[in-house]
């Protein structure tokens, strides 16, 4: 073969794998941060690659739908668009599909079950916000679980707080970038999204759960 179609071939295979939003190794790349009390946060910048694509293709497809809440005695909007797959469901991109099974093998000894559920959120800009909370109905109130949430878009902090009082810290996710909330995380800390005056654009957060945890 010449020098000029190995160099044609290798081209068209680099463009087949810049065009199909792709996943880097989670082995050896995740960095954990210790917590108190049995918590830990993994994070993985830059995780999916190609990820404008995926974004947009989310924003197109997922059927994204409003919510209220009761706060006191008013009902208002919940401050983002919502959207759930829960076990079994057919996700609506194939790349979300490998990432939770890259999630369930990675972590399949330390959570000992797969990833299975997939709620997506949908960030329109600096209003919309998700506030203090664990995600401790159903088994994260007694048990230590995981939740990955795979980051798209507009970069956002992600806070964290030791629940009952401590100091915050802030773990800012830009586009593709992968943080696993781990261990006790659930229950003993907090996590939020919140509120900005900047101006920042649209972001969606892809979260895996295993079965039973919302
Ligand atoms: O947007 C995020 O990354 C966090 C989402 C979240 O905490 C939740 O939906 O429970």
């Amino acid at each position: 073969m010449d020098q000029m179609t190995t160099h044609f071939q290798a081209s068209l295979l680099e463009e087949a794998a810049v065009a199909v939003a792709g996943l880097g190794p989670l082995a050896r790349s995740l960095r954990r941060t210790e917590l108190t009390r049995g918590a830990w946060v993994d994070v993985l910048p830059g995780w999916v690659s190609g990820s404008d694509e995926l974004f947009l293709r989310l924003v197109d497809t997922v059927p994204w739908r409003g919510e209220r809440r009761q706060m006191y005695a008013r009902e208002v909007d919940v401050p983002r668009l919502l959207s759930w797959y829960g076990e079994g469901a057919v996700l609506p991109d194939a790349v979300l599909e490998q990432a939770k099974q890259a999630l369930s093998e990675h972590y399949r000894d330390d959570l000992g079950e797969p990833f299975c559920t997939v709620g997506l959120c949908y960030y329109r800009d600096g209003r919309d916000s998700v506030a203090w909370h664990g995600d401790t109905i159903g088994r994260g109130k007694h048990e230590d679980t995981m939740v990955a949430i795979l980051s798209l878009g507009a970069a956002r902090r992600l806070m964290l707080r030791p629940r009952g009082g401590g100091e915050s810290m802030g773990f800012a996710l830009g586009h593709g970038d992968l943080i696993v909330m781990g261990g006790s995380c659930q229950r003993t800390w907090e996590h939020a999204i919140l509120k900005t005056t900047r101006p920042v654009g649209p972001r969606i957060s892809v979260q895996f759960r295993p079965r039973g945890v919302r």
